[in-house]
């Protein structure tokens, strides 16, 4: 390997999160917000990711200058813990008006107040000295295929997307697709729709995406493929690695926690990509199990940093030249066991 590169990491403080799921209540106390930053810092990570309302809380309730004022604040006290702001997402899933969608609500006010939510969101992230803005479309596609009209959609999402760019002119905006949950089907399920969106932008240069692994897995493909694909084209501009068993509900497990190989191949393609090399973070989207422990809070995000981290030293160590005799072989039978015994420490 001729470059032996170091990554930065950073996660959420939804990702230090108190365990309720849709059938129980929470199993661990609230944490406040300086407590999580707190501990991001003791734990050696180098940035915090947001959404608009984790740096500035309740902020639709809130003047312009009271958003501003507040964010400001936040990025001192940031500052001052040598920590940075990854990006800022607005959360565009909570409000009434997002009932049915934000950017792609059949309602033009409910799309009028996506679209303003997104601009405030921008004027937080340029408080916090961050030029990038995630957008997760958490809401945009349907429950019912026959209630919205899936061409005009994709007009609104290029509208909103412009608006944004014309807001401020050296924001970037990082699409995070997923294809289900909690629509039934989502309109951007892929990097490849993330991808062909961009190109309909009124600037396409500042339009990538974030890939996130258990959302990939959710939509049956293989993130390291996403990884590759996204790289081609110069957009893989934040990534949240985590788990997923398999097709049910988004899990947020640790990177790792349900398949090491397909894992290894994440980080393979990280590397063959030299990602990170232009800046970017390596943010673990993860959450800890409902079972675990106050004592244990934080420990999904250590160990899933510890795993990565292992899986560099694999990806670096791999056996590239033995693995290349075995493909111009077509012995794909000594290559698929090579790998696994790599990873099982041969
Ligand atoms: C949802 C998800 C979000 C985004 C940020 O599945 O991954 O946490 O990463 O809005
Ligand atoms: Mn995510």
């Amino acid at each position: 390997m001729a470059t032996k590169r170091a990554y930065k990491f950073c996660f959420g403080p939804w990702n230090i999160s108190e365990g309720a799921d849709p059938y129980g209540p929470p199993t661990r106390p609230a944490q406040t917000f300086d407590w999580k930053l707190a501990k991001l810092k003791d734990l050696g990570f180098d940035a915090m990711m947001f959404h608009d309302d984790d740096a500035v809380p309740d902020l639709d309730a809130k003047s312009d200058q009271q958003v501003r004022r507040e964010a400001k604040e936040l990025k001192k006290k940031l500052d001052d813990g040598g920590i940075v702001a990854e990006i800022v997402a607005p959360r565009l899933w909570f409000d009434p008006r997002t009932i049915d969608g934000a950017y792609t609500s059949n309602d033009p006010k409910c799309r009028k107040y996506a679209i303003e939510r997104s601009l405030r969101c921008i004027d937080v992230a340029k408080a916090l000295d961050c030029d990038l803005i995630v957008l997760w479309l958490a809401r945009e596609g349907s429950y019912i295929r026959e209630s919205k009209n899936a061409r005009q959609c994709v007009d609104y999402l290029v509208e909103a997307i412009d608006a944004m760019l014309a807001h401020d002119r050296k924001i970037r905006i990082a699409i995070e697709p997923k294809p289900n949950e909690p629509m039934d089907v989502a309109y951007v399920p892929t990097i490849g729709h993330a991808l062909a969106l961009s190109t309909l932008a009124a600037d396409p240069k500042r339009v990538g995406c974030l890939i996130e692994s258990a959302h990939a897995i959710l939509a049956g493909l293989d993130p390291a493929d996403e990884i590759d694909f996204a790289c081609s084209f110069g957009k893989l501009w934040s990534l949240h690695l985590n788990d997923q068993n398999g097709l049910k509900f988004d899990q947020d497990k640790p990177f790792g926690s349900a398949n090491l190989r397909v894992a290894f191949n994440q980080v393979r393609a990280l590397e063959r990509n030299q990602y990170g090399s232009r800046g970017e973070f390596v943010a673990f989207d993860v959450h800890p199990f409902r079972t675990t422990k106050v004592e244990h809070w934080a420990d999904h995000l250590v160990n899933s940093r510890r795993t990565f981290l292992r899986l560099v030293e694999k990806a670096r160590t791999f056996n590239e030249s033995a693995a290349r005799k075995l493909v111009a072989d077509r012995n794909y039978a000594a290559l698929d066991q090579m790998v696994l015994e790599h990873l099982m420490g041969k």
